[in-house]
């Protein structure tokens, strides 16, 4: 998600870093993710097993998980499978702004339910076409961008997202990480790491990037793409994956590696991805990113989240 500039300061809902623990259970060798305000809450789990098209073996229900490490040594962290009925707001937070995202975005991104819903085990993000007036400014949609920063953050680890798009001329979905704090400077000194990006208007193409260098305009960035041949992002969905570790990080669609980025890539810039990150889930409308084309009829448009799952090396 291209920043030219730093935004201004949104207007944000909820505060308040929480304290994440990992508690143990006997019956399947899950895991729950739990705040510490909630430890007198049930850790039970359901034993209901199914597999997703991706061939993950998940234990039904919210925070339960595989304990054992994979091949690779990772082991599940944190994940959120979008199985309640709202958005759980100590995983998220609602960034609400108008300011476009540093980009020129035309969308205004509210905190209300009908551009963020949870249901049937899906977080849908819903771009909407309606006037939105704030501020004495008239906005032509409205849609969803929210954040874990102050909730959970990640030094290194795999991050797993399987979502599907809607295409249309001007949709931008993303998601992407920023640093939880920018011990380097602001963006895009502390850099900026990108899972997936889609240009609404080339739907078979994605994009993963890292942004990083010299305040804008002398900010760079280098990406890898992905594109799917006979069909498009909006078909079905797809695992969209970074492995990030100590000087590389690898992108993945539905488990092919289709990018690898290390210092000898940053023309000769710091590498800064060394500190914590927190991920970011939005549905950008217009913008700088396809030359600010916009189809300004599209009336509807949806980023689905199936889950967030991230894995960290013990
Ligand atoms: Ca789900």
């Amino acid at each position: 998600m291209k920043l030219k500039m730093p935004s201004p300061k949104s207007l944000l809902a909820g505060s308040g870093a929480l304290c994440m623990i990992v508690l143990f259970n006997n019956c399947s060798g899950g895991y729950q993710t739990q705040d510490t305000s909630s430890l007198s809450s049930s850790n039970s789990t359901s034993e209901t097993q199914c597999t997703d098209p991706t061939g993950f073996k998940e234990t039904k229900g919210q925070n339960v998980a595989p304990s054992k490490p994979d091949a690779d040594g990772y082991m599940m962290v944190w994940r959120d499978e979008f199985d309640g009925s709202e958005l759980n707001l100590k995983y998220w937070e609602y960034e609400i702004d108008g300011d476009g995202g540093g980009n020129n975005e035309l969308q205004y991104y509210t905190d209300s339910p009908k551009n963020t819903s949870v249901k049937n085990g899906l977080l849908t993000l819903k771009l909407i076409k309606e006037d939105v007036n704030r501020f004495g400014k008239i906005y032509s949609h409205s849609s969803s961008r929210i954040r874990s920063k102050g909730r959970a953050s990640w030094r290194y680890g795999k991050f797993e997202i399987r979502a599907k798009i809607s295409k249309g001329v001007g949709v931008w979905p993303a998601i992407w990480m920023l640093p939880e704090s920018e011990v380097y400077g602001s963006w895009p000194l502390s850099g900026e790491i990108d899972i997936l990006e889609i240009r609404g208007r080339e739907p078979q193409t994605l994009m993963g990037t890292l942004h990083f260098g010299q305040p804008w305009p002398n900010n760079q960035w280098t990406d890898g793409r992905y594109s799917l041949s006979g069909t498009d992002f909006s078909e079905g969905f797809h695992v969209f994956s970074v492995v990030w570790e100590p000087e590389l990080i690898k992108w993945y669609v539905d488990g092919v590696l289709y990018s690898t980025k290390t210092p000898a890539d940053l023309r000769g810039q710091p590498w800064r991805f060394d500190q914590n990150f927190y991920l970011i889930l939005n549905l950008a409308f217009g913008g700088g990113f396809d030359n600010n084309q916009a189809d300004l009829a599209i009336t509807e448009s949806n980023l689905y989240i199936d889950y967030v799952r991230v894995y960290q090396k013990k």
